[in-house]
């Protein structure tokens, strides 16, 4: 009996056990297991039916992802698999404890009966691997709860907790919590003794024609563009209702096999596993203990500072809140109760969770407050002697083995550091704005961060819902770094000539949502500019009252649905600062040339950040731009696209822009080594 299997018999059923953790996931030797595990009972004449069931902390997780890596998918695959569920003489009933995800969902619906606690949760994440259901979800769901629901199903990827799945029809029976073998037993002597035939999801008609297809494929039109897996998905649903059962899964195999080999499937597959590894500190091990975060601190009530607090009083962390002064408090406290009754408003909230989670602020006026908070957040204006009297102040006020952070986006940890006498308590949280809803935390080390801070914040991100990247320091630490080229590119551009819409375009048709300069009008040119010195385009846009969305004007101009027009005010602004650093016309460049100058740079400082060991690993980079920048997914981020094109590729195409553009654009030592070697930035 192979490692992962245990069969076993109680009363007239034969159990098949199943324990791979850390998610069951359908490996060969997972697959294999579970043939082998319903052979045996088929073969025990003492055997009525069977369960299929699994250690540990879930049902089985789907396919196991690294596998389709190493391609063809070996023997026994899915097909196998299925089939032998499906066609056992025995009836099969699948019991299920937290998540049924993909190839576990699709093997529960090929047995005859599916039993669930209610804390599980069935679903088809696929799509968000650019993938679709291959192993028959694609034609046995629709057979089940109808064609318009299981493309809804398919395209959200959202698992759907067992309760309203068996209201859809998926899941027979629920079972007690903690009693879900037992119960499934019962289940399986119920249908053993009412005999055959038990049911095959196969032998159903499928409910809901073509019609319904087009009617979800609206609602969810926003997520086709650039992903390749739903415009599959539609068409394997479109299968399940125009052919045969078996014609159906010889289509959906075929429309699998193209997205398992598809370049967007590798890039999400690559995400999938990158955002699981930017917690993995090399030199931070489990014995590193992780601090107890009861209670935090959060230096100014701005917009930074009040999305930083919402996101503690989300996971229940009670925040003291200081601000200098009663105006900028209350301001901030109401922007804060706002935004939840937003939320509110919309359904996803109730007012009592609104009042509950503003009581867990503590609004003071000094910093005195926070003698006992266990983390102290500084989110003032990026002004590096601002933020050293703070950390000087929070020195003599802070207990012992507070962690001390700061917010900073680009300033010098090491140096707001030594205004400390514990620089091995400082550390840096660098949120994206908004705060509270982007997914990325840089965690920031200084040169003597402890490492029970690096282990306690990085745990600690997961606890309010953020993805951690470790960081070293360096101006910008890894996101903004790379990114600073794509809009300092633009902005040449735009001095050059190139109108607004060709560089926004040219960048909505790489994958992202919104280009460049339309970015930059939405974050705010007057945010943008703080700080600089001298003359600068955007300060010039700030001088004319145009701070972008905001304001009704930035680049653009916009109207009440914030829809952007161009703006002669804005290309006369343009004009004139040209006209001042005595830029040379170039408006008619290629869509090419635009793309090039503006990803390439961001991949080559990407190698600068590896090289420099700014960032742990190319995959760490690739998280950061695509949580913190919204770069796109199918992509798989700066680093695999630029694998993607290849070293080489890009080393010839920096040399070029190098020659044209000048040293911006110089390539880095590793760009010219992995185009030498034939390497790659992301290995895995
Ligand atoms: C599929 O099924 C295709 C079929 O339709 C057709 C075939 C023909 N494979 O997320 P966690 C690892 S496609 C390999 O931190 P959680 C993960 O990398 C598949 N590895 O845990 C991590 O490793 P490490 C459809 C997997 O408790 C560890 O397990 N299914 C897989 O927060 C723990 O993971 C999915 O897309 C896998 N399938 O969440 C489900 N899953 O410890 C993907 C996990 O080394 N998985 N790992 O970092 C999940 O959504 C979550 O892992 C789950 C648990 C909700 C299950």
């Amino acid at each position: 009996m192979s490692e992962v299997l245990t069969t076993r018999v109680a009363g007239n059923i034969g159990i098949v056990e199943i324990a791979s953790p850390p998610v069951n996931a359908l490996s060969t030797a997972v697959r294999a297991a579970v043939i082998e595990g319903l052979r045996v009972h088929n073969a025990d004449d003492a055997v009525a039916a069977i369960v299929i069931l699994c250690a540990g902390r879930t049902f089985f997780a789907g396919a196991d992802i690294a596998e389709f890596d190493h391609l063809p998918i070996k023997q026994p695959d899915f097909d196998a698999l299925m089939t032998t569920a499906e066609s056992s003489p025995k009836p099969v009933v699948a019991a299920i404890h937290g998540t049924a995800l993909g190839g576990g969902f699709e093997l529960a619906l090929a047995c005859n009966y599916r039993v669930a606690v209610p804390s599980a949760k069935v679903g088809f994440p696929e799509v968000h691997l650019g993938l679709l259901p291959g192993a028959g979800g694609t034609q046995r769901l629709p057979r089940l709860i109808g064609t318009g629901a299981a493309l809804d199903l398919i395209l959200s990827g959202k698992p759907v907790p067992a309760a309203k799945a068996a209201e859809m029809g998926v899941v027979d029976l629920l079972a007690e919590e903690g009693k879900l073998e037992e119960t499934a037993i019962a289940f399986a002597q119920d249908v053993a003794a009412k005999g055959a035939p038990w049911p095959k999801v196969r032998d159903r008609a499928v409910a809901g024609g073509l019609d319904e297809i087009e009617a979800i494929k609206a609602k969810h039109k926003r997520q086709f563009k650039g992903f390749k897996a739903p415009g599959h998905i539609v068409q394997a649903l479109e299968a399940a209702v125009t052919l045969p059962f078996e014609e159906g899964l010889r289509r959906e195999q075929e429309l699998f096999g193209e997205l398992l080999i598809s370049r967007e499937s590798a890039a999400q597959r690559h995400v999938f596993f990158a955002q699981r590894l930017t917690a993995k500190v090399p030199d931070i091990g489990k014995d590193v203990p992780i601090l107890p975060i009861r209670k935090v601190g959060v230096i100014g009530a701005g917009t930074m500072g009040g999305g930083i607090t919402m996101n503690f009083l989300q996971a229940g962390v009670p925040v003291t809140l200081v601000e200098m002064k009663q105006e900028a408090l209350d301001r901030g406290i109401a922007t804060i109760r706002k935004n939840y009754e937003r939320t509110a408003a919309k359904g996803r909230m109730t007012m009592e969770q609104v009042d509950k989670l503003m009581s867990l602020i503590d609004p003071v006026l000094s910093l005195d407050a926070l003698a006992d908070v266990d983390l102290v957040v500084e989110a003032v204006f990026e002004e590096i002697s601002i933020k050293k009297d703070i950390f000087g102040q929070l020195d003599g006020i802070c207990r012992e083995g507070a962690i001390l952070a700061s917010n900073t986006s680009f300033l010098d940890l090491d140096d707001i550091a030594s205004a400390t006498s514990r620089p091995e308590w400082v550390v840096g949280m660098h949120f994206f704005s908004p705060a509270n809803v982007m997914p990325l935390l840089e965690v920031v080390r200084g040169a003597k961060t402890g490492k029970e801070v690096i282990a306690t914040v990085m745990k600690l991100a997961g606890t309010i819902r953020k993805t951690p990247v470790l960081a070293g320091v360096c101006h910008g630490f890894i996101a903004n770094r790379i990114m600073e080229h794509l809009i300092v590119q633009s902005q040449q551009m735009v001095l050059e000539g190139v109108p607004l819409r060709t560089i926004d375009k040219v960048m909505n048709d790489y994958g992202f949502a919104m280009g460049p300069i339309a970015m930059l009008d939405l974050i705010g040119l007057d945010v943008l500019v703080h700080g600089a010195s001298g003359r600068t385009l955007m300060g010039d846009f700030v001088a004319a009252g145009r701070r972008g969305q905001k304001t009704g004007k930035g680049f653009y101009d916009y109207d009440a649905d914030r829809k952007a027009t161009l703006s002669d005010e804005a290309a006369k602004i343009i004009g004139d600062f040209a006209t001042y650093t005595g830029i040379a016309p170039d408006p008619g460049q290629s869509e090419e040339n635009i793309r090039q100058r503006l990803l390439y740079p961001v991949v080559n400082e990407g190698a600068k950040c590896l090289e420099e060991g700014i960032a742990l690993r190319a995959s760490d980079i690739d998280v950061a731009a695509i949580l913190g920048y919204n770069w796109p997914v199918f992509t798989g981020g700066p680093m695999f696209w630029g694998d993607t094109i290849g070293a080489a590729t890009l080393l010839q195409g920096l040399k070029d822009l190098e020659g044209r553009y000048g040293s911006a654009f110089t390539p880095a030592a590793l760009v010219q080594k992995l185009a030498t070697e034939g390497g790659r930035f992301v290995n895995r």
